[in-house]
């Protein structure tokens, strides 16, 4: 049965920016095709974007750029922050699609992102204190595999990678284990494509987990192919605090869909896919940001309170 309640709850939960979208290739210092999928974090007193830029042969890179208010007066490095490595053959083709995190027991920040081998997309880290110089710890995990992020630390001793594999075609989010951040193991299935939903052909995270006091809250792209192309979507789970293998609750909804025409036309139109997200410490307004039809950056904004009513509503397991 509709939940009707529910449904007016998920529609209305995100407000989208007035001044969408935020950022553009217009608003570059440098010549690129498309800025989309950005990866955030809160340092001191600025919100810190890492973009992903596409070039002018279809790679991409990734570049920072830096505002108080995390909407408006970004100032953009000059050049490229954090380029391929094009000595690696696991990144011969480009990096794409960062995320951040804390990791509290180095005091450094983990980028996880995709690198792109000439024997398809795979999961790298790289670590850093400042956004200018990297450490780069390699591939993750063989290819296909895409959209990961670390939990900011251990559980039961180890670290804990969400990710998306595709395997017979089918692409679901997984969640691994190491302890090291190099060797990884116990792969679980944590959240599968639901059969005649709008995230019936493909799942994947979205933004860095966000802790909260009921659980790890995760915003995942969910994908529906039609005759017109495929659908991303925006949903919602909650992972358990202490065992984030455990699915607690599942959006029946999405939250976030494409309706402006900055998400419906641009080289993928039909596309909302967040991979950023900030809260404010004070007002517990949480930001998220995405890239908008693979084209620009856009944010919508929710109170963290009125997304943990919404999603403690929804059904629970997976
Ligand atoms: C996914 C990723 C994203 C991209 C999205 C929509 O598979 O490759 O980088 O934004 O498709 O085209």
């Amino acid at each position: 049965m509709i939940n009707l309640e529910r449904q007016k709850k998920a529609h209305g939960l995100f407000k989208r920016y007035a001044g969408n979208p935020i950022l553009t290739t217009s608003n570059w210092p440098y010549a690129v095709n498309a800025v989309f999928n950005p990866a955030s974090v809160r340092i001191d007193d600025e919100t810190l974007l890492l973009i992903r830029c596409e070039d002018m042969r279809g790679f991409s890179h990734l570049t920072v750029a830096r505002s108080s208010d995390g909407l408006t007066n970004w100032k953009i490095d000059h050049s490229p922050t954090f380029e391929a490595d094009h000595d690696s053959r696991e990144e011969r083709w480009g990096v794409e699609d960062p995320r951040i995190i804390w990791l509290e027991e180095q005091k450094q920040y983990a980028i996880t992102y995709t690198s792109f081998s000439e024997g398809g997309p795979v999961v790298s880290l790289a670590i850093t204190k400042n956004f200018k110089t990297f450490a780069r710890l390699g591939a993750l995990l063989p290819p296909e595999d895409k959209d990961a992020c670390l939990f900011p630390r251990r559980f039961k001793g180890r670290f804990a990678l969400i990710h998306r594999p595709i395997v017979r075609g089918e692409a679901h989010m997984w969640i691994s284990f190491s302890p090291d951040l190099k060797h990884w193991g116990d792969h679980r299935a944590l959240v599968m494509t639901r059969s005649a939903y709008w995230d019936c052909h493909r799942v994947g995270l979205g933004c860095q987990p966000i802790e909260t006091e009921q659980g790890w809250l995760v915003f995942y792209h969910g994908v529906r192919m039609t005759t017109a192309g495929a659908i991303y979507r925006v949903g919602l789970v909650l992972l358990d605090l202490y065992e984030p293998w455990k699915v607690l609750r599942r959006s029946d909804e999405w939250i976030l869909g494409p309706q402006e025409m900055y998400e419906r036309v641009g080289d993928v139109g039909g596309v909302v896919f967040p991979t950023g997200a900030t809260v404010d410490k004070k007002t517990k307004e949480l930001h998220l940001y995405y890239g908008a039809a693979d084209c620009t950056v856009a944010v919508a904004s929710a109170k963290l309170d009125d997304i943990m009513d919404y999603v403690m509503t929804c059904p629970e397991g997976d």
